[in-house]
């Protein structure tokens, strides 16, 4: 017989898991590390996957790294340490909140290589290329991120990777895109998410052209200047830095132009909550939790919510003529 859990999606952590459970995390990502970083290997050595083909120290781009920083980048407070981001993930595909200390472990053995990105829908030429060709067509460079989960907490990361707009201009979308989706891979086999067919899989999200083509939008690469690890998404992922974590696919193999508006993952599953345009906003909150505040999960630090994350200066123009669409969830 099947017994069917609801399914505890993008619950705030304080109110989807028991106290107990939730201090003793608290504990292991702070105080805890020193234990936890000799049985699980922090700071990126795994004794026992080091040698497996997720490996982020064998990837064939480890020479692009460090990449220049671009200084336009900055932030007001410090980036958070490694150890923390290296194993705090969402990334369904390899466990759902719950399980955040087992994502990277188990994200490090899905293989990096052979890694296509098939780029269709409204192109010159739809075309399927390998990643390392994608990478060494664009220039990296380091830019430093505040990132916003919906869930209420963030963080700050030195990302590596190059601006998306430059990518468009490489892949030659015609006139008729409107958006640009993307879609990550789909493998049971590596991905013990994906066995649970309550999800939509692919994770798929999308943005507009002009989106696309704002300075902030971001693909990423590496990591702490690095190749990253494969939780952080390897061998690509986006980075939309003004908007909600979840519009930031991961592990991307597929890029679409498109005419019409892509429906997320979340969208789909609970359209009601997660909607398209997802930019942050402290005073609109989510149906089910506040937005005005976030916890920095370096830190433990709560501070107020910044509109746009921080980056209205950047993006609000993006948003001036939409005042009827549901900017902010
Ligand atoms: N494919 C895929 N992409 C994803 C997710 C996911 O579950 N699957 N989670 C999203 C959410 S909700 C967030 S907050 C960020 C988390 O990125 P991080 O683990 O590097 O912090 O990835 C986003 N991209
Ligand atoms: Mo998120």
């Amino acid at each position: 017989m099947l017994i069917r859990r609801p399914p505890s999606w993008h619950l705030p952590e304080n109110a989807a898991t028991p106290e107990a459970v939730y201090v003793s995390r608290r504990e292991a990502l702070g105080a805890g590390v020193g234990l936890l970083a000799g049985l699980a290997g922090f700071s990126g050595i795994r004794p026992a996957q080091a040698q497996q083909a997720g490996d982020p120290d064998g990837d064939p781009t480890r020479d692009l790294y460090p990449a220049k920083r671009n200084p336009a980048y900055t932030l007001d407070h410090p980036v958070t340490p490694e150890k923390v981001t290296a194993n705090y993930n969402n990334f369904y595909e390899f466990g759902s909140d719950q399980m955040n200390y087992h994502v990277a472990d188990i994200a490090a053995k899905m293989p990096r290589r052979p890694w296509t990105v098939k780029i269709d829908g409204l192109v010159e030429t739809p075309r399927e290329v390998g990643i390392d060709d994608i990478i060494r067509a664009m220039t990296l460079e380091e830019r430093l991120y505040r990132h916003r989960c919906v869930e209420a907490w963030s963080m700050a990361v030195p990302w590596t990777g190059f601006p998306l707009k430059q990518f468009v201009a490489w892949a030659k979308p015609l006139s008729g895109a409107k958006y640009v989706r993307m879609e990550t891979f789909v493998n049971p086999k590596v991905a013990p998410g994906q066995k649970r067919f309550f999800y939509p899989w692919p994770y798929v999200d999308g943005l507009t052209m002009a989106e696309a083509t704002n300075d902030l939008a971001f693909m990423v690469t590496g990591v702490y200047g690095k190749p990253a690890p494969n939780q952080y998404g390897a061998p690509l992922r986006l980075a939309l830095p003004w908007k909600y974590g979840f519009k930031s696919v991961k592990s991307i193999v597929r890029i679409s132009f498109v005419a019409e508006r892509p429906v997320g993952l979340w969208e789909q599953v609970q359209g009601a909550e997660y909607g398209f345009w997802a930019n942050v906003n402290p005073e609109v909150p989510h149906p089910r939790w506040s937005q005005a505040s976030e916890r920095d999960i370096g830190t433990g630090e709560r501070r107020p919510t910044l509109l746009y994350n921080g980056y209205a200066e950047q993006v609000a123009g993006l948003y001036k003529d939409l005042g009827n669409e549901k900017l902010f969830m």
